[in-house]
């Protein structure tokens, strides 16, 4: 079928996005082109176009107003790490830890499968913009995709639509390029999840040199909202480099103490500990009482400058949350359930008798009936899961009930502290806080989990993630630690860096710290500290709080609890310090040497002190 191009809008002026869109129309072949206007009529258009095409399931209005739920091909269910490459000119800019091939040679590749990938679809043209629109952190992409489902979610997880092109003007924009890969031919009929079901024919794949993203053959997640992992954390962790910021794959929370004074921190885990949580955190009773509030800036990426002032302000480039749904409900996350009543998008949860959403570990008693995340039936007896254990919500920014008054301003809010950790069993103590930024910097890039899923490894195995950036670097590893230690030598008075373990056990596997609402008491030293108000003693890994330092009204938790938490034993860090280097040497040949002589201190700290520290010995 011959390509009918629509009008591009009348405030389109940039030629190179004219010609851009003209050229990927040719080769794409798509039966029109649309460009986005953002607007509310086109949103509800294209969910009703989703609704009679079967892609989307309209939830009940009564319970869940305007709220959709899509069930996506068994294929296409989570991002793809090992199809995710970064194609820099030379390899070793990718460095050790990424997937790379040669652009030439990918282009080679991709360039004939979006060849007519289009074909009886349309081909919708998002321009979006991370961060609001016009800020002087913000930037704006472009992404061109065959998915209505994309177009919709965009909506929600960016700022979109006609307004950015209007901020745009002549200006330069990120390319991204998406087809979910299966092409209607002489009136193929489509499905209600069009992907490319082999998993070998998934491409996710960034041109730092060029600031292009090609994604092709999936239509989930973060493989094909290109705003998210692709363009805020890879593509802009390589602008941030040359241009000498932050793009980070850490929430942002502000906490406000009785006194009306905010401090804002920004934090960074690996998957599967409690992110959403933590950014969304609902204080215990009488903190609140006393007038303690905590919001939320982000739940997922801070995009971090320095302003003319000195100091570093952080933005959310997102407006919108991607959480994950199993395990959130009232208990864990009322925010996150507050935020997600009305106008979300669910993607492969369990569908209700009654037209609502289940999944597992929301509140109440299983439902006795419902459809699982692949259209089955199912029952509590069931031996499949009812929703995917990386099922999704997609609900707007605004409607979080703990949305920070100054989420959306264009200059960001200014950071005072960042917080790092991982699922730790063993070894790690509560918190600590490094004794400078270069410690700190050692702290977040040896950093990891125990993994609790196969996907990665052995579990229970520790998964090193610097930064929670293993699968987001958009360059060299070594480089970004490289990076972010030049950062912090530029700042006069740089933020503090904690690192915290929620999930350390006793000897019969129970966890230590009951962990969400009571967070705040840590989170309270941490402010503290940041400010230069809160005590602490001096540790062989850094500033550590006692027992009295710690606000515990309303929690009865012994001193000798809080002993067992913050604990260190010489052997067993010596063994953790010698395990770093199994990452030291993988990025050898880029490895500051700070970080080299860190581990030297720290071992030498070790040695100073007795072989079972704790809190006694101060
Ligand atoms: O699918 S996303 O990349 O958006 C979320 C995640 O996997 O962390
Ligand atoms: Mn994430």
């Amino acid at each position: 079928m011959a390509t009918v191009l629509s009008n591009h809008p009348d405030n389109v002026t940039n030629e190179g996005l004219l010609a851009w869109v003209d050229e990927m129309a040719a080769h794409c072949k798509p039966d029109q082109v649309h460009w986005c206007d953002g607007s509310q009529e086109e949103y509800d258009r294209l969910c009703d176009v989703m609704v009679e095409g079967g892609t989307f399931i309209r939830l009940n209005p009564e319970k869940r107003p305007n709220s959709f739920l899509a069930r996506s091909h068994p294929s296409d269910v989570a991002r793809v790490e090992d199809r995710t490459y970064i194609c820099s000119l030379s390899k070793g800019d990718a460095g050790p830890t990424n997937n790379w091939m040669a652009p030439r040679e990918m282009r080679e590749i991709l360039t004939p499968k979006f060849d007519g990938c289009m074909e009886g679809r349309t081909m919708y043209v998002i321009p979006f913009s991370m961060g609001p629109v016009g800020g002087p952190i913000s930037h704006i992409g472009i992404q061109i995709t065959d998915s209505p489902y994309v177009v919709v979610n965009m909506r929600i997880m960016t700022r979109m639509g006609s307004k950015v092109l209007d901020a745009l003007g002549n200006g330069e924009f990120i390319k991204c390029l998406h087809s979910v890969g299966m092409p209607l031919a002489d009136g193929q009929e489509d499905v209600a999840w069009p992907c490319s079901p082999d998993p070998k024919n998934k491409y996710i794949v960034h041109f730092p040199e060029d600031r292009e993203i090609w994604s092709y053959g999936s239509g989930y997640g973060g493989n094909a909202l290109l705003g998210k992992k692709c363009f805020a954390l890879r593509i802009a962790s390589n602008l941030a480099r040359e241009q000498g910021w932050l793009a980070e794959h850490m929430l942002i929370t502000g906490v406000k103490n009785p006194e009306g004074e905010k401090t804002y921190v920004a934090a960074a885990f690996p998957s599967a500990c409690g992110k959403t949580n933590f950014a969304m955190l609902i204080p215990p009773k009488q903190f609140v009482d006393d007038g303690w509030e905590v919001t939320c800036v982000g739940d997922d990426i801070a995009w971090i400058k320095q302003a003319e002032d000195g100091k570093i302000y952080a933005i959310n480039p997102e407006a919108g949350f991607f959480g994950v749904a199993p395990g959130t409900n009232y208990k864990t996350n009322p925010n996150a359930m507050e935020s997600i009543k009305e106008n979300t998008i669910f993607t492969n949860v369990a569908l209700t008798d009654d037209g609502d959403v289940w999944w597992e570990g929301m509140d109440g008693d299983p439902p006795k009936h419902a459809i699982d995340w692949q259209g089955n039936d199912w029952t509590p007896d069931s031996e499949d899961k009812a929703a995917h254990p990386n099922s999704r919500f997609t609900a707007p920014m605004d409607q979080c009930p703990c949305a920070d008054p100054e989420y959306d301003n264009p200059q960001g809010v200014p950071i005072s502290a960042f917080i790092f950790g991982g699922r730790r069993s063993t070894t790690v103590p509560l918190v600590y806080q490094a004794f400078n930024w270069a410690f700190g910097v050692y702290t977040a890039a040896t950093m990891g989990s125990e993994m609790t899923a196969a996907a990665f490894g052995q579990v229970g195995k520790v998964r090193r993630d610097p930064l929670a950036m293993l699968p987001f670097i958009g360059y060299h590893m070594g480089d970004y630690l490289g990076h972010w230690l030049d950062f912090g030598r530029k700042l006069s008075n740089p933020p503090r860096i904690f690192n915290v373990n929620w999930f350390r056990r006793d000897e019969e596997g129970n966890f230590l710290w009951p962990g969400f609402g009571e967070n705040m008491r840590i989170l309270k030293w941490i402010v503290g500290r940041s400010k230069g108000k809160a005590a602490s003693v001096e540790s062989p890994l850094g500033w550590m709080p006692q027992y009295k330092d710690i606000d515990w009204r309303g929690l009865e938790f012994s001193e000798e609890q809080f002993d067992q938490l913050m604990s260190m034993e010489r052997d067993e860090w010596l063994q953790e310090i010698a395990s770093h280097d199994e990452l030291f040497f993988k990025l050898y040949d880029r490895l500051p040497k700070e970080l080299t002589f860190i581990r030297e201190l720290l071992v030498s700290g070790l040695w100073r002190s007795p072989e079972h520290w704790d809190m006694k010995h101060e």
